[in-house]
């Protein structure tokens, strides 16, 4: 099995430590920082994601997966960012005003990462102002809102009409998501799109930003 597999299967099955020896040996063999990161890391992280979009693995597998992927990035990050490797694109997630459920827009967060996104974490009860201004801050192309309750999934059309308000309706584009969330609303709130589950997030957000 070559070093580039050996780093996408140990992802995969969780194993930190061996992602990151492996990811030193790979550096130490002059393998390319892009290859490393596109055909171990990112590779092993889509495989989690399709496998938790078809419920074959459940969170704790793919929070596990996610630590071996932060493991071998903090390694990479800065060969990266030398060979001039661009992230897809940056998104800022955060839980919407008034909500503070934060499990599931931290899965969201990892599988962007293990999609290749940079992820400016906003945190949770985030007002709407604040996700824009991150996003102005950041040059992010994207903004991702998570709720949990009904009673806070109203406040993503804030979001929404902060995005317009500035001017920003086309530059960075609206997706959002979480267990009360429909695509329906989505619809009706002027979002640009909706996931139903953190893999399906990863997805949406490089269709959003026209990336494979
Ligand atoms: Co809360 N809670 N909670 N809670 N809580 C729910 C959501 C609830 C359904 C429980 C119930 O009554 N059966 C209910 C909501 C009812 C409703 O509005 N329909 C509820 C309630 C009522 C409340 C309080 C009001 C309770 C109270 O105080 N009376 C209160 C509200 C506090 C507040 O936010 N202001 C409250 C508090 C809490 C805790 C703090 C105790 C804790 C949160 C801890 C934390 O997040 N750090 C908590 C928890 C844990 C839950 C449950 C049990 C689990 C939620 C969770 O983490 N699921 C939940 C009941 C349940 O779901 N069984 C419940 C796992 C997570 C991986 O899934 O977040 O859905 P989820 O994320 C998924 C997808 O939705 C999607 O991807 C994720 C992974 O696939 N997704 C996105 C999420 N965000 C996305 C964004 C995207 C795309 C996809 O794009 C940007």
């Amino acid at each position: 099995m070559s070093l580039l597999e050996q780093i996408k299967e140990n992802l995969i099955k969780g194993k930190a430590k061996e992602v990151k020896e492996l990811v030193e040996k790979a550096i130490a063999e002059k393998v390319k920082p892009a290859d490393i990161l596109n055909q171990g890391l990112l590779a092993g992280m889509s495989i989690i994601g399709e496998r938790f979009k078809n419920n074959e693995v459940y969170v704790p597998e793919v929070l596990i997966a996610a630590r071996a992927m932060k493991s071998g990035m903090e390694i990479l990050k800065p060969l990266l960012a030398a060979a001039g490797v661009q992230p897809k694109g940056t998104a800022v997630i955060g839980t919407v005003k008034g909500d503070l459920h934060d499990i599931g827009k931290n899965l969201v967060g990892m599988m962007l990462e293990g999609a290749g996104f940079r992820v400016v974490d906003a945190g949770i009860n985030v007002e709407p102002d604040k996700m824009v201004q991150l996003a102005k801050e950041n040059s992010a192309n994207l903004i991702g809102c998570s709720a949990l309750l009904t009673t806070t999934m109203t406040n993503m059309k804030l979001v929404v009409e902060a995005v317009k308000a500035t001017g920003l309706t086309g530059k960075v584009r609206v997706m959002i998501g979480g267990a009360p969330v429909t695509q329906a609303f989505a619809d009706e709130i002027g979002a640009d799109g909706y996931a139903a589950d953190a893999a399906s997030a990863a997805d949406l957000a490089k269709k959003l930003s026209g990336v494979r």
